[in-house]
């Protein structure tokens, strides 16, 4: 008997969410069922494949919905679930009660616990541990600034794994491992310490970089990081070295060489004082976002457009 568990990759709530899936399918589905996980990227269009249901019964995860005839169970919070024509319709004509989305659960792995709590009278006791991190880490609620830029616990390490790993051969066993070993002691296997410590050493170095362009004008702070080759920076370094500060405005190179407009309010500040709607400031210029945070792209060549566009948020957001 065998279960393709298809789960987003690259982030601790979707491998997290395998894990406990998985944890859920052995005591009330079938014991002795052996998981395959398969971790997907979004892509435009249909990402799935019919190989990615070939098996005696599938599960969705903390991603994108799909009406393949062979899906079995779903389990979803993100709004965006149902992007192509039909889907949403779909998902709620099926009356299999395996399928499950709720875009206000803070994480996909609470939100499977739940539903098997709930519906199906199973006591995830085992995970509690998991089931902690996975909703502090999905919800960014950390307790302050400094927690996700120093990484010392050992869940913000396997965070750091679960995004850094290009290696999908250790996917399989990550996840088997987050439901049989404590976090730090997993924290400590050699194979995510060779994916960590790489990785720390980095964003070690990306502190003292933004350590060193981060200005600060009456709350609100600017960083300009366009002359840096392309590449993502944990967005909660600005906030650990100015805890006061009240916006955050930066440009950066994504992945994509594309030059990234990133605007956010303080996260650890009361939400009721923000005086500005972010997303109205982005939509401005052909960007997006939340009331809180949002962004804009501008093309690789056009980094004096990035930078016009910084200066004019920030004075924005000064004016308060
Ligand atoms: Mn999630």
């Amino acid at each position: 008997m065998r279960v393709h568990v298809l789960h987003h990759a690259a982030c601790f709530d979707g491998a997290a969410s395998a894990a406990v899936f998985t944890a859920f399918y052995r005591a009330c589905v079938r014991e002795d069922a052996e998981f395959v996980y398969i971790p997907k990227a979004h892509q435009p269009g249909d990402p799935f494949t019919d190989a990615d249901f070939d098996a005696d019964d599938s599960a969705i995860v903390d991603f994108r919905y799909s009406t393949h005839p062979r899906l079995g169970w779903y389990f979803d919070h993100h709004v965006s679930a149902f992007q192509l024509d039909g889907q949403r319709e779909h998902f709620d004509a099926d009356d299999s009660g395996r399928r499950f989305h709720d875009p206000n659960a803070p994480s996909c792995t609470g939100y499977i616990a739940t539903i098997g709590r709930e519906r199906f009278g199973w006591q995830p006791t085992a995970l509690t541990e998991l089931l902690h991190w996975a909703e502090l880490i999905d919800t960014a609620s950390f307790p302050t600034p400094a927690m996700p830029v120093e990484l010392d616990e050992p869940a913000l390490q396997l965070m750091t794994f679960v995004e850094q790993n290009r290696d999908v051969s250790r996917v399989g066993r990550f996840i088997t491992d987050l439901l049989e070993t404590p976090l730090a002691q997993l924290a400590r296997a050699p194979y995510v310490r060779d994916v960590v410590e790489p990785a720390l050493q980095t964003h070690r170095q990306d502190i003292e970089l933004m350590r060193g362009r981060l200005r600060v004008e009456d709350g609100v702070a600017t960083y300009d990081l366009s002359d840096q080759p392309p590449r993502s920076y944990n967005k909660f370094i600005a906030y650990a070295l100015q805890p006061q500060i009240r916006y955050l405005v930066g440009v950066s190179r994504g992945p994509d060489g594309c030059h990234k407009l990133s605007v956010g309010y303080n996260p650890w500040l009361p939400a009721d004082e923000r005086d500005h709607d972010i997303a109205a400031l982005c939509e401005r210029l052909g960007g997006g976002g939340h009331p809180y945070v949002g962004g804009a792209s501008f093309p690789a060549d056009a980094a004096a457009l990035a930078l016009a566009a910084l200066a004019d948020t920030a004075a924005a957001l000064r004016r308060g």
